[in-house]
Formats: structure tokens, C-alpha cells, sequence
């Protein structure tokens, strides 16, 4: 049986694209990811894997392996059959962007990378404004120049932030609400945001901006403050710790499971029109909130153990994010498929079960 035609895809109603003429006639879809190491990254390159794509992804040099989310890909360069290859760069560096974007000669460009910490933006502003805003401007003007060499389109999405909206202007926030950034990290997106918006109309690029409200799961960094809190839960409930200190526990977030998030940024990129979509549950909760449901899956109270530390306070917060996601519904089919008790309870399951590996390695004087 032939297999199927990974360059069609009916099921959307798009019409195809992306074949190239120096394309071998089998030859499946090919996607540049980056930040292919983080949360997003190692989902998206599991969902575009899965529907037969070939997968490239920029990783930044380190002195340690940062490569754990996506392990269970990787394949050496020796195998035949190798789908997902990895390959150095920095957003910062434009001109190896560059040569990678005319080496991978991708159909579609997922520009994922980011300092994406949005507290840590402020003690390292330059450089988060450097990789995230103009960083992006690099990577696009790096399309461009392949697109105009070789009279192929080249599809690019947008890593886009709720946190753009910052200041409270109006909820639920839409496509429609303006920025009012609040951070390094937020003020660097609101430029990359609207640059690939010029580069759609001056250019006529493909170039879509999902506009993504906070998104979690197992994989989250565990900085960030939903795997900060379950991480603790599994390490309190083990005896590998006792203290959890957090900071504004009122925030209100937006928040919904990445796994859902990454098929989003997929079919942005499927549309016959470029266009930016919010993508939400239109639900939010505090952080108390979150901190509650995780403490009391596993029969513990957050009273007994959280403690507030002003360190964890950013010099200007983001205090509520609820985003309304009527267009991606309507455009895209957007469902989200994980509640937020689920998405609590998946995370808290996950860590206990890390705590435990843990606690044995430490009971055996590991
Ligand atoms: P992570 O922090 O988990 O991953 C960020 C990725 O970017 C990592 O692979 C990191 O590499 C890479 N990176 C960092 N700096 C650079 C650089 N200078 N050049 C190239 N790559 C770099 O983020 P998420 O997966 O959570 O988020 C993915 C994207 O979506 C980010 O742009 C983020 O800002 C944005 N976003 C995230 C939301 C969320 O709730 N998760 C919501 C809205 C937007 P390394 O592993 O080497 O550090
Ligand atoms: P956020 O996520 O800033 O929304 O950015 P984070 O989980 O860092 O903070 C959410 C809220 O929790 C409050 N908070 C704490 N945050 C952290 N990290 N650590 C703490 O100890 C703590 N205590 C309270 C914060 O003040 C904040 O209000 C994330 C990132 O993924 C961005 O890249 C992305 O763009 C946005 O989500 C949407």
C-alpha cells in the first residue's frame, strides 16, 4: 500500500503547497524548529515526526547535555531512516541562521527559541531583548533572502505571548487588545510580534503569530511556577524537602496543557492565509489556586509549607491573563482536551513519580 502523501493535506481544505521542483517526488515535508529543547520544542517535533515530517532543530552549544525532552527522538546521524536532525545555532547569530535556513531549505519555520523566563528578563534585559525581538527580525530576514533565491514560499510561525498584554486593558483578551507590555521578555515579543506582522504585509510572507496564553505540563521548566510548585509537592510528600518559597501568589493565569498548544501552531501554518490567533482555555486561576488543587492531591497543605519570598516579585507584574479564543475556535477547530484539575494532577503525578526515583537514588547515598 502506497504510503500517504505527507505534502497533502485535504483534511484542512488548504490547498497544497511546499512541493519544490528540487524535491525528490517522495520527499516528506521538511520543518526548522526553534527551541527545540524546550517545553514547545520537544512537542511540536514529536507532532511533526508523527505526521511524516522531517525535522531539523537548532540547539545552542553547552557544556551539558540540554537535549533530555527530546532523547526519546534523537536518532545518531548513522541510521537510514533518520527523520529529526539537530543542528547548531543561536538566534543571536544571523548569519549562521542564515546558512542553516538555505542548508534545510525548510517549508516551514517554527521560531520557538527564547530566554523565555520572564522574571529573569529583567536581570538580563539586553539579551533577552537580542535573542527574542531581534533575533526573530534575523531569522525572517534569513527567509526572506531564502524565498527570494529560490522562488519557494517558506511558512513561519511566531512564538507570540500573552504576557504582551501585560497591563490590564480589557477581558478576556482577544486579537484585538492592545499591548501593554510589562517586562524585558514582554516588550522584546511585542516587537518580534509585530515585525513578522510587517514582514506578512511588506513581503507578502506567510508568517502567522499565535498568540499563546501560559501553557504547562511535565516537561515545563522547573522555574516556571507551575512545575516549581508540583516538583515541590512530589519532593515534600517524598521527605526530600520540606519549604516551597513562591512569590505573588494572586496572579491570575490562563493556563492549558502544551501538548494541545503545539497542534495549534501546526495548523496556523495550514491555513491558505496568514493570520495571528489567540490560543486560551478562557479560564484563569491564581496561583494559590494552582498551589492548592497540587497540594491537596497528595494529601498535603500548602499552609504547612509555602512561604513567600520577595525575591520571587517582579519589579512589574502581570496580574490577570484570561484569553478568549473564539477566532482559533471558529478558524482553527481550537479544543482544548485537558482541564485544569487534569493538567494539575497530570504534572503532580509526574513529579511524584520523579521524587520517588530520586528518593530512592539518595536512600541508596546517591
Ligand atoms: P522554554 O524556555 O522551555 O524553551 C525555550 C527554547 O529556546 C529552548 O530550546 C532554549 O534552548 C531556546 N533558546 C533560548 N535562547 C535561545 C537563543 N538565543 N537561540 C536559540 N534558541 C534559544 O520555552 P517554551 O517551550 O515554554 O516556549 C516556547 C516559546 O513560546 C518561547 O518563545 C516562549 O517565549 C513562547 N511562549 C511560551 C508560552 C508558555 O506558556 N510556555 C506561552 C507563550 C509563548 P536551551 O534548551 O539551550 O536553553
Ligand atoms: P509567566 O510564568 O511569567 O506567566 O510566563 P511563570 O510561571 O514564571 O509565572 C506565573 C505567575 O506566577 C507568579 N509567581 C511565580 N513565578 C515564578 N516563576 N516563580 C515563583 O516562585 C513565583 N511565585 C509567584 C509570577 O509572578 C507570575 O505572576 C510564562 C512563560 O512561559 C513565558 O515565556 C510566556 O510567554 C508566558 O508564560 C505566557
Amino acid at each position: 500500500m502506497p504510503e500517504p502523501d505527507p505534502l497533502k493535506q485535504p483534511e484542512l481544505g488548504g490547498a497544497p503547497y511546499g512541493r519544490r521542483s528540487d524535491d525528490a517526488p517522495e520527499s516528506p515535508k521538511r520543518a526548522l524548529i526553534t527551541g527545540i529543547t524546550g517545553q514547545d520544542g520537544s512537542y511540536l517535533a514529536e507532532l511533526l515526526l508523527g505526521k511524516g515530517y522531517e525535522v531539523h532543530g537548532v540547539v545552542r552549544r553547552s557544556s551539558t547535555f540540554g537535549t533530555d525532552r527530546i532523547e526519546h527522538l534523537y536518532q545518531g546521524p548513522q541510521e537510514a531512516a533518520k527523520r529529526l536532525t539537530l543542528h547548531y545555532g543561536d538566534l543571536t547569530d544571523g548569519n549562521a541562521m542564515s546558512k542553516l535556513v538555505r542548508e534545510v531549505k525548510p517549508h516551514e519555520v517554527y521560531n520557538l527559541g527564547a530566554q523565555s523566563h520572564v522574571r529573569v528578563s529583567f536581570d538580563q534585559p539586553v539579551y533577552t531583548s537580542d535573542a527574542v525581538g531581534i533575533g526573530t527580525l534575523k531569522l525572517l530576514e534569513a527567509i526572506r533572502d531564502f524565498q527570494e533565491a529560490s522562488g519557494t514560499q517558506v511558512r513561519f510561525y511566531q512564538a507570540s505571548s500573552s504576557e504582551q498584554y501585560g497591563l490590564v486593558q480589557a477581558v478576556p483578551q482577544n486579537e484585538d487588545t492592545p499591548f501593554y507590555p510589562r517586562s524585558p521578555y514582554a516588550c522584546a515579543k511585542v516587537y518580534a510580534h509585530w515585525i513578522t506582522v510587517n514582514y506578512r504585509e511588506s513581503y507578502g510572507m506567510h508568517a502567522s503569530c499565535g498568540v499563546l496564553f501560559n501553557h504547562e505540563s511535565p516537561r515545563r521548566g522547573e522555574t516556571f511556577v507551575t512545575r516549581k510548585i508540583t516538583r515541590a509537592v512530589g519532593r515534600i510528600k517524598h521527605g526530600l524537602q520540606d519549604k516551597l518559597y513562591l512569590g505573588n501568589l494572586d496572579a491570575k493565569r490562563d493556563w492549558g496543557f502544551a501538548g494541545d498548544y503545539v497542534e495549534m501552531m501546526w495548523r496556523m501554518l495550514q491555513q491558505d492565509e496568514a493570520d495571528d490567533y489567540v490560543i486560551a482555555t478562557n479560564q484563569t486561576w491564581t496561583v494559590q489556586q494552582f498551589c492548592d488543587r497540587a497540594f491537596a492531591a497528595v494529601g498535603l497543605d500548602p499552609k504547612d509549607h509555602v512561604e513567600i519570598d520577595p525575591r520571587y516579585f517582579r519589579p512589574a507584574e502581570v496580574e490577570l491573563l484570561l484569553g478568549d479564543p473564539a477566532k482559533a475556535k471558529a478558524k482553527l477547530g481550537w479544543e482544548p482536551t485537558t482541564s485544569f484539575d487534569e493538567l494539575v494532577r497530570m504534572m503532580v503525578d509526574a513529579d511524584m513519580k520523579l521524587a520517588a526515583r530520586e528518593k530512592t537514588l539518595a536512600d541508596a547515598g546517591h
